[in-house]
């Protein structure tokens, strides 16, 4: 058996990208940020290719992604966020509805949303994640945006209807 397989390919070729970033949680966001701005530069991605868009924490990620997502101006979105579980219980009403937001998003449009949120228990775990010694998810969700970028480009088109 030899059958025909689409693999992407992780080059950012002339694709555009908007990265979302949370400012809730900054000290992680940031670090998010940079590993995603280092990916796309070491993929190929020139400065015009990039727009960074802030909001203020995750719980608006989802809505400025459908705006991005439904501008036409880009081949994916990737929202960075850190939800920490402290002394609230904001978390259990967050990660979910962001996830569901995000998934929703990107069936309706077709573009890519990619989920570059930690959702952890403490800040050093968040720390771990975001370019300490568990990877950098920021890095992570720009890997998935060009590799799900690349396999849609290969892909028939939907058909209307
Ligand atoms: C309010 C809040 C809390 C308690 N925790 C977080 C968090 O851990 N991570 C995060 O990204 N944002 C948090 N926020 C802010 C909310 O996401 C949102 O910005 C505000 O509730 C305003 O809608």
């Amino acid at each position: 058996m030899n059958p025909r397989t689409i693999d992407g390919r992780l080059a950012a070729g002339n694709s555009r990208f908007a990265l979302v970033v949370a400012r809730f949680n900054e000290l992680v966001t940031s670090r998010l940020l940079e590993g995603a701005l280092d990916t796309l530069r070491r993929h190929g991605a020139a400065e015009e290719q990039v727009t960074v868009v802030r909001v203020p924490g995750s719980f608006e990620l989802p809505l400025v992604a459908d705006r991005l997502a439904r501008s036409g101006q880009f081949d994916a979105v990737c929202c960075l966020g850190a939800v920490i579980q402290g002394q609230t219980t904001h978390h259990e009403y967050i990660n979910q509805q962001v996830a569901r937001g995000f998934m929703q998003t990107s069936l309706e449009t077709g573009v890519p949303v990619l989920f570059g949120v930690l959702t952890c228990q403490t800040m050093e775990q968040a720390l771990d994640r975001a370019g300490g010694k568990a990877g950098n998810k920021g890095a992570e969700a720009v890997l998935a945006a060009l590799e799900v970028v690349d396999v849609l480009g290969q892909l028939p088109e939907a058909e209307q209807g």
